[in-house]
Parts: C-alpha cells; structure tokens; sequence
C-alpha cells in the first residue's frame, strides 16, 4: 500500500478509536443516571422542593412579624391553623385553646401550603410570640429546642420562637389533605416532632425518619425586627 494512503488510514483509525472512547465515557455516564431508580431521583427533588418550600416559609414568617403590629404596637408571629382552612386560629389575641401547635397558616403567609408529598406544614410558636395583643419585644425568649435526637443529648438550637417542618416521603403523624392526620410514626426521632411539646428533632435522614425541620432563629428574628424598626 501506498505509505501515505497506510499513513492517512491508520491516523483516521486513531481518531476514531478517540472518539470511541468519548462516546464510550458518554454512555457510560447515562447508563449510570439510569441506574439510580426513578423512585430515587423523585424522592431527592421532591425533598429539594420542600427544602426550598421551607426556606420560603422561614421568610414569610419574618415577613409577618415585620407587618403585623399586636395592640401595643410590638409585632407577633402567627397562631397555628388548627381547622385545616390555611387560616390561624386566635381568640381574643390569644392562640384558641392555648393551642401552640397544628398545621402552618399557609393562607395567612400566602405560600407553603402542602410539601412535595400533598401533607400540611407543622407550625409551632411559643405563646409569648403569638399574642396579638401583647407583641413580642428584644427581651422575649422562645421556648422551643431543636435537638439532634429524641434523648437531646446535643442542642441544635435553643431558646427558638417558631419551628416548621415536613413530615417527609413517609409523612408519619402529618395533617393530611382530608384534615385528619396520618398514623403516628413508629420511630422515636420523628414521635418527637408529632408529640407537640416544646422538643423538637432535626437530623439527616435515615432508615426511620425523615422529616425536614426548618426553624426562626431568635437572633434572625430579632435582627429583622430591628432593621425594619420594628423594635427598638
Ligand atoms: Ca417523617
Ligand atoms: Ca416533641
């Protein structure tokens, strides 16, 4: 064979085998997204959304105590709906009941009202937070604790005014769409979340919970309270 003709054959197999190669990497790359079960993947965006969901509410729930002045003129944070029309639940400034506890006032904030698995929002506020007759001032403290597990040997967070959180794919003991709740979770990090005390859980996920917690530091709030001249 003519050298320049072998030449030119064996440089275009080359860039061939190259090209191969990339394809090859390609494929592979795709074989591998595939792999992972669609259940997988739906499960991961839909926990982004709710991520994303929360972060929303933590603002709005800023947005309301900026805009909202109790009868003294200090702000306050919204009661929980406990009758499942997104709307809080108050009787003469007070949360009705003393109750501190239902699913989050979606219609009240204007957002957040169901997570990625169709269940409601978890609301919880301290009392001194709630009362739209007296607000809250720089001096009020929460009375919630966000712990890493349901002993609370580790403290995520003290002294909270408000937690919100998602019940998760498994949506154990949440407020469901038909305004009852689903059955109590068997896990004790998550009992923790649906036993309305003032203890809370927030962890990575695992084989029994995961519910997504999302909370108004005191600092945060505060900040915000000052900065929009809320509070002296
Ligand atoms: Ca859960
Ligand atoms: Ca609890």
């Amino acid at each position: 064979m003519n050298p320049a003709v072998l030449r030119r054959l064996t440089s275009a197999r080359g860039f061939t085998l190259t090209e191969m190669a990339v394809v090859l990497v390609i494929v592979a790359l795709l074989i591998a997204s595939l792999v992972i079960p669609l259940s997988a993947q739906q499960d991961i965006r839909a926990r982004q959304e709710t991520e994303k969901a929360l972060a929303d509410i933590r603002e709005a729930l800023l947005g309301y105590a900026a805009s909202h002045a109790a009868g003294d003129g200090k702000p306050y944070l919204p009661c929980p709906d406990t009758d499942d029309d997104g709307l809080e639940n108050r009787t003469a400034g007070a949360c009705t009941g003393g109750i501190q506890e239902g699913r989050l006032p979606w219609a009240d904030l204007g957002l957040g009202r169901n997570d990625a698995w169709n269940n409601r929002f978890r609301y919880r506020v301290t009392a001194a937070f709630s009362n739209s007759t007296a607000g809250f001032t720089l001096a009020s403290a929460g009375n919630l604790t966000v712990c890493a597990d349901s002993a609370c040997a580790a403290t995520i967070a003290g002294n909270v005014p408000a937690v919100v959180l998602s019940h998760g794919a498994n949506g154990a003991g949440a407020f469901n769409l038909s305004g009852g709740t689903n059955p109590a979770p068997t896990d004790a990090n998550e009992l923790e979340n649906t036993d309305s005390d003032d203890t809370l859980v927030s962890r990575t996920s695992d084989a029994g919970f995961d519910d997504l917690v999302t909370w108004v530091p005191p600092t945060v709030l505060m900040n915000r309270m000052i900065t929009t001249g809320k509070l002296p």
